[in-house]
């Protein structure tokens, strides 16, 4: 089938992507900073599948360890044909003149900065088969800035515009960019940006069904899947009963 490299697949919107790949009978690579995890996972994909699974462990906002591990993954691995750049998130939701510096650098870093750093690493092998795909998680949060949101925001709007630039830039090689742009999803994404507070993350599904993990591997499988001269360029997915990053009609 193929290769897919789904960044942040310990938990939430990259391990679903990971499951649906390999139930199609992709091969694929997991990364994570949780190894415990990230080795259970792999486990569990090879034996319920049986494909080949590699995982590695490194954090994307590190460029060393980001080129040192992908840089030495083993030769048979380097025909990936899709990227899925997932690994992000939230920290915090305060007012600009509130907010902590350690949690922009981290949204900052992870989401921006990560992302470049891998996609960095894997184009030159997609470019020397002048055949790709890359899978850009951006969030409805890119597209209109939300109360609090500002840092959070910012990286997603940067997402999506690096997802425009690469589009451009990657044409001449045939590699698709797909940037896809999911509203409110019950993952650990709230318990992460609430630092654990249990309570709080799970108030934000309130009144509303949200999206699942499932959900969006659904529509990124989907954006995959489709014949080689279709490319879904930019795609944004909401619940129901979401319009927006802003407005959600809580009943
Ligand atoms: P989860 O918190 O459930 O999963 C996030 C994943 O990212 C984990 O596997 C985590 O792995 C990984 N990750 C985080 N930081 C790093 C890092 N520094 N290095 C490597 N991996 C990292 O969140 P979601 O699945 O919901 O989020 C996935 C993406 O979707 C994010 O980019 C998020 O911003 C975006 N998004 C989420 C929405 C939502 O409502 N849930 C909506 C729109 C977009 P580990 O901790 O093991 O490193
Ligand atoms: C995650 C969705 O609206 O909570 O990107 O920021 S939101």
């Amino acid at each position: 089938m193929g290769i897919v490299l789904i960044t942040g697949a310990t938990a939430g919107f990259g391990q679903a992507c990971a499951t649906t790949y390999a139930a199609k009978g992709y091969d694929v690579i997991i990364t994570g900073r949780r190894k415990e995890r990230l080795e259970a996972f792999k486990t569990q994909l090879t034996q319920e599948f049986g494909v080949n699974v590699l995982a590695l462990n490194f954090d994307v906002r590190i460029e060393q360890e980001v080129n040192d591990v992908l840089g030495n993954i083993p030769e048979e691995w380097r025909k990936i044909d899709i990227l899925v750049n997932n690994a992000g998130l939230a920290a915090g939701l305060n007012t600009i003149d509130e907010g902590s510096t350690s949690d922009w650098d981290a949204m900052i870093d992870t989401n921006v900065k990560g992302l470049l750093y891998v996609s960095k690493a894997v184009i030159p092998w997609m470019r020397a088969r002048t055949t790709g795909h890359i899978i850009n998680i951006g969030s409805t949060a890119a597209k209109l800035v939300y109360a609090r949101g500002n840092v959070y925001c910012a990286t997603k709007a940067a997402v999506d515009a690096i997802s425009q630039g690469m589009r451009i830039d990657l044409l001449p090689y045939r590699i698709k960019v797909t940037a896809v742009h999911p509203g409110a999803a019950e993952t650990e994404f709230s318990l992460v940006r609430f630092k654990g507070d249990e309570d709080k993350a799970k108030d934000v599904y309130k009144g509303f069904i949200p999206l699942s993990a499932q959900d969006v591997a659904d529509v990124v499988f989907y954006c995959t899947s489709l014949p080689p001269h279709v490319c879904i360029n930019d795609l944004v997915v909401t619940p129901l009963q979401q319009a927006n990053a802003y407005y959600i009609d809580k009943k």
